[in-house]
């Protein structure tokens, strides 16, 4: 059944500082999850791959040029009274170039990997972020209330690769 739900293309990537352990989110100031802190990203366009959708959307809304990413995860999204699907592809920019700049978008801001600041991040986010913060690649489903903070079934398994 889920394979026959329509879905959509996003994509969802952090840049990384080691060993430092520091990871730039982004307060989002407009549009979808408008007032979380998340990683940058944002709808794969039909011209692009997916992770070139990651590294144009990174330099749109934090100013860096990701020049190293990783890809790390695959999440899809259900929401109650949504019959399209988010399929996001998240990765892991470890290397660019460029300067962190606040955008029309997102207030970038780094934090410490072992210190996330969940309680204004999507809900989703603190079952998969230890998996992804350890270098494990994973694929999750969580299904939203209309809300978009009750997850009300969800699962999460390890993967060796994407
Ligand atoms: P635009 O609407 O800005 O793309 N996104 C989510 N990220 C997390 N961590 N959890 C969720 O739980 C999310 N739902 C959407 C994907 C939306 C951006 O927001 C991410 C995209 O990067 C439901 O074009």
């Amino acid at each position: 059944a889920h394979a026959a739900m329509p879905h959509r293309l996003y994509t969802l990537i952090f840049p990384m500082v080691w060993p430092k352990g520091q990871v730039l989110l982004g307060m989002k100031k407009r549009g979808f999850g408008q007032g979380k802190l998340n990683g940058f990203g944002g709808k794969v366009e039909p011209s692009e791959s997916i992770e070139q959708g990651a590294i144009r959307e990174l330099e749109e809304e934090s100013g860096l040029h990701a020049t190293k990413v990783n890809k790390c995860g695959l999440l899809l999204f259900y929401f109650e009274d949504n019959p399209v699907a988010m399929e996001v592809h998240v990765f892991m920019a470890h290397e660019y170039s460029g300067e962190v700049t606040e955008t029309e978008e997102m207030r970038p801001e780094w934090f410490d990997i072992d210190n996330m600041p969940f309680s204004q991040m999507w809900a989703d986010d603190k079952c998969w972020w230890p998996l992804a913060r350890h270098g494990r690649s994973f694929v999750g489903r969580f299904w939203f209330k209309s809300d978009q903070v009750t997850i009300t079934r969800q699962t999460l398994t390890p993967v060796d690769s994407l």
